[in-house]
């Protein structure tokens, strides 16, 4: 039984960005927007609530250690380093909360470099293809599992 009580979301490279370009694929909605949803649907449920965006992978790196024993779960977008980054799918690995990794579009559907996720093996769940709604999905799916 987890004692610990907080949600961490977690968002990679470019995503500050959202709704400025590419509406056809991402929407047009702003991040804080999707943030304030999954914040919503956390607090709404019991639960405190984090949340960092960066450019970085040493950042989203350091975010994930420092939630170990800390933070109960993880939803993350990774972005792009979903298809590259062996080094976030090993600190998630590390993490032994509820994991969910979230992807705003269905990056199955789109380019062939982008149908690989390092990250997918590692997570207990992935929610793709939901546009902003997939914010607010991502953290209901980990609160039926925390505990
Ligand atoms: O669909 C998703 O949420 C992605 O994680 C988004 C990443 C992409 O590399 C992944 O394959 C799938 C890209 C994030 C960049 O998002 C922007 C949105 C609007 C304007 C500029 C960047």
């Amino acid at each position: 039984m987890t004692t610990t009580t907080i949600i961490l979301l977690l968002n990679g490279p470019n995503l500050n960005l959202l709704g400025t370009r590419e509406p056809e694929i991402y929407g047009t909605d702003t991040l804080a927007e999707c943030v304030g949803d999954a914040e919503e649907a956390a607090r709404s449920a019991g639960f405190e609530f984090e949340h960092l965006q960066s450019n970085h992978e040493g950042e989203l790196i350091d975010a994930i250690h420092a939630a170990r024993d800390r933070v109960a779960a993880i939803v993350m977008n990774p972005g792009a380093f979903t298809h590259t980054s062996y080094a976030i799918a090993d600190a998630l690995a590390a993490f032994d909360g509820v994991k969910v990794e979230l992807h705003l579009s269905n990056p199955s559907a789109r380019e062939a470099w982008r149908r690989n996720s390092v990250i997918a093996p590692v997570v207990t769940g992935t929610i793709a293809g939901f546009g902003r709604a997939g914010y607010r999905l991502a953290v209901e799916a980990t609160t039926g599992r925390i505990g």
